[in-house]
């Protein structure tokens, strides 16, 4: 898979070299790019901002140097999927991260500032699928933070990137319930013991128990998962 990052804070990218990414890169699986906006820029001052028409606060994106580097990064390749985080978007989620996984060319735009010019949006829907894409209900200072989250969320679902693909199977959010939970040695600890039916070796008894965490974790903590959230219907 082929990511590339529009950004004007590159250096915020830096730990995707790290860890389970940073293989993935140097083994060939994921060419990840992380490009500077202001590159296509043309001023001596490198300006990627200006004030707003209609007025208001802050300042907005230039179009100008997004379009020059989405005729590039778009050139050559079969409409890529262009995604703007953006706290306007839809929710990013687990489902979508699988279908993003399997898109050939992701080309996500950093925004900062107020935004970005409207009409960026538009001209990128000419070269690829568009996408703004939110992590949830807050606001971050601009996009980088959310891309590196998608780009880990994403990236750890192509084939070989995980070494064992099992290890995925039982994650929070997979099956659509919680994660069960956990335990380790020592069998004690600090007057905490490891609940009996782990060490029993009875694999349908532990089955049967994580289920019921999962189920019960849900319930509790995130009910808005289970089918029947709804509130009845009063009428
Ligand atoms: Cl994708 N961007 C920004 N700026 N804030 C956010 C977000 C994205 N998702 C949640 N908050």
């Amino acid at each position: 898979m082929r990511i590339d990052v529009l950004s004007i804070f590159p250096s915020y990218f830096d730990g995707l070299t790290l860890s389970l990414l940073g293989k993935a890169r140097d083994s060939g699986i994921l060419d990840l790019t992380v490009r500077d906006l202001r590159d296509w820029t043309h001023d001596r001052h490198r300006t990627v901002d200006d004030t707003p028409y209609g007025g208001g606060a802050g300042m907005v994106m230039k179009p100008e140097p997004w379009g020059l580097a989405l005729d590039e990064l778009g050139a050559g390749s079969e409409r890529p999927t262009i995604i703007f985080p953006s706290p306007a978007g839809e929710v990013f989620t687990q489902a979508k991260a699988r279908d993003l996984a399997t898109r050939e060319h992701l080309i996500f735009g950093c925004g900062r500032y107020e935004g970005i010019d409207e009409r960026v949006f538009e001209y990128a829907s000419t070269i690829g699928e568009v996408r703004l894409m939110s992590l949830g209900d807050y606001v971050l200072n601009g996009g980088e933070v959310a891309t590196m989250a998608m780009i880990e969320a994403i990236g750890r679902l192509i084939p070989g990137v995980v070494g064992n693909p099992e290890s995925l199977v039982e994650e929070s959010h997979e099956d659509g319930l919680l994660e069960y939970p956990s335990y380790t040695k020592p069998s004690v600890w600090r007057e905490r013991a490891v609940p009996d039916v782990l060490l029993s070796g009875n694999h349908g008894a532990i089955a049967t128990w994580r289920r019921e965490q999962q189920i019960h974790r849900t319930r509790t903590r995130r009910p808005d998962l289970l089918p029947d959230d709804s509130e009845p219907n009063p009428v």
